[in-house]
This record gives C-alpha cells, structure tokens and sequence, in this order.
C-alpha cells in the first residue's frame, strides 16, 4: 500500500491521481488535516505531527511506500516559524521513525528554498554550500541532512527532489513565495487582471505540475544503485520573469498585472534564478516537456473550462 501525506494540498492532490492511475485506487491512502467530502480515494485524517496517530496509520494499512508532501511552504513558514519547524522537521522526524519502524520507501521532497543568497544565481549546481535565509529553507536543509542520515545509518530508500515553483491548474498552492504565478494564471482568466507580490523582474525557476509529477514518480522507479544522491536532487525545467508570464498569459488572454512587491519579495530575492539539474538527468534520465509557451495553453485551456 502507498500513503500520500499532505494529500490535499497543490502537489498531493495531482500525486494521488497520478499514482491511482498507476498502482490502481485501492493501492492508495491519502491523509491530510482534514477529511474532505465525496473524497475519491481512501483516506486517513492525521497531523503528521502526531506520531501515535500517523504509526497506527501505517501499521494498520500495512503502509511500504510514503510520499510526504504535508509542509508548510515558505511565505507561511516566516510568518509562523514555530509551526514551520514543528511540522516541516519535527513531522519529517516522525515519518523517518516509521519508516525504519516499518522498512517503508519513502519521497520526501526538498525545495530551491535550501538555497541562500551566496551560491551561483544562474545554473545553481548541485553541490553548494547551503545558507538559506528563510525558515522553510532552514527547514529543508535539516531535512535533507536527517534523510540522508536515515539513508546512511538505517539503509532507508529515501529520494527526493529540490521542487522549483510549481504551476497547476487543479489546486492553487497556499503559502508559498511562488504563488504568484499560479494566481496570475486563475487571475487572468476569472478577471483579466492580477495584483502581483513581486516586482515585474523577479525570476524564478520553476516547472508545471506534469513535470513535477513525471519526475517524482520516475526518480522512485529508478534503480537504487544508479543515484548519486537520495533526497536532494536538483531539478528543472525552466525560469521566465513576472512579466514574461504576463506577456505569455497576454498572447491569450485579455489581461492587466499590475506590480506591488511585498514581504514576499525578500524571500524570492534570495533564490537561485536557474537551476543546474545535470545529476537528475545522469542518474536517472531526467528530460523536461513543458516550456512556458506549452505550460500557458495547458494552463488556460484548462482554466477557461473550469471557468464555463
Ligand atoms: C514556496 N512553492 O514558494 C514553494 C517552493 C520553490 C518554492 O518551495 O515556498
């Protein structure tokens, strides 16, 4: 059996999905907060912070493989540090036990978050120094260096992916730095304009979810013995500004974005501008399929039916 923590969230919802479709629904448990309504998919509400709870979980669906996903992202992350820490490493910690407890395969995803202000900004490589000035990143660096520990010390198969921005049209994201481009997509079509949290100039690495998705699931099928790394691997697909997005959602859409940078725009000023993935696509045949020309028809296609 297969859990997925953090199921209704932005990369949750599009992994139970996307693992039904290849395991078949009875394969897979989905767990979040809370328990939603006409759910389509066996589910299992718990805290992950709560490890009585998240064990008897586990043990009573007789769990062998956890794709962790429950996180608190990185905006909401540096305005409640506490629970940042307490779920992001506190809740990892717990997910890492089980999974010695019960010799569980696990995805614990990382994030671009794990990097600071002081690496290479453009084709960021994979092995730096980590200095992260967010809390989420402070996070992720601690959980990259506890999986790797869980790898070395107690043989668990543990992988993971440094995420970029994720773009999606089936569930916005919440509390994350990289919102704003998903917001300007669902904005554009619902009312032909958008108030964007960072300056017209930010650029950002990031993928559209099908990649995302693609990704995680063909780095957990890969052999054990063809990766170089376990829960940290760079990826990418590509970067585009604020306004280049807004000129791409422009070539479909009426639409006017205006700019006002918040709080939000420190954190992404300390993050990479593009991300040097070369280990992922050595080790285990990691190729990108969607530009942002192709992303922005999915996006819209997508978005204007759902709008009907
Ligand atoms: C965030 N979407 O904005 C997440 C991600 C690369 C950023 O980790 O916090």
């Amino acid at each position: 059996m297969i859990l997925v923590t953090g199921a209704l969230g932005q990369i949750g919802t599009e992994l139970v999905l996307a693992l039904q479709e290849k395991y078949g629904n009875d394969k897979i448990i989905a767990s979040d907060l809370k328990e939603p309504e006409n759910y389509h998919c066996k589910f299992e509400k718990c805290d992950i912070r709560d490890i009585e709870t998240y064990e008897r979980i586990n043990n009573e669906n007789k769990i062998e493989i956890v794709y962790h996903l429950a996180a608190i992202l990185s905006a909401a992350g540096e305005k409640n540090p506490e629970l940042c820490h307490d779920v992001n490493y506190n809740g990892l910690e717990n997910v890492l036990k089980t999974a010695k407890k019960y010799n569980q395969k696990l995805f614990c995803p990382s994030s671009i978050a794990v990097f600071g202000p002081d690496v290479p900004k453009e084709m960021t490589p994979q092995n730096v120094e980590l200095n992260p000035k967010t809390v989420y990143g402070i996070t992720k660096v601690k959980g990259e260096e506890l999986c790797d520990t869980y790898f070395k010390e107690h043989g668990i198969d543990v992988r993971g992916i440094r995420y970029p921005g994720l773009i999606s049209w089936k569930h916005k994201p919440s509390g994350g730095t990289t919102d704003y481009a998903v917001e300007m997509y669902f904005d554009a079509v619902e009312s032909g304009k958008y108030e964007c949290f960072v300056n017209r100039n930010t650029r950002l690495p990031m993928m559209f979810m099908d990649d995302a998705i693609r990704a995680t699931l063909e780095l957990m099928d890969a052999p054990l013995d063809s990766l170089n790394y376990h829960s940290n691997y760079n990826l990418s697909s590509m970067s585009f500004s604020a306004e280049e997005l807004e000129k791409e959602i422009s070539a479909h859409v009426d639409f006017n974005c205006l700019y006002k940078p918040d709080y939000r725009q420190d954190i992404a000023d300390t993050w990479p501008i593009s991300i040097n993935d070369d280990d992922a696509r050595k080790d285990w045949g990691w190729e990108p399929k969607f530009d942002i020309s192709k992303m922005t028809e999915e996006m819209i296609t997508n978005l204007r039916r759902l709008n009907e």
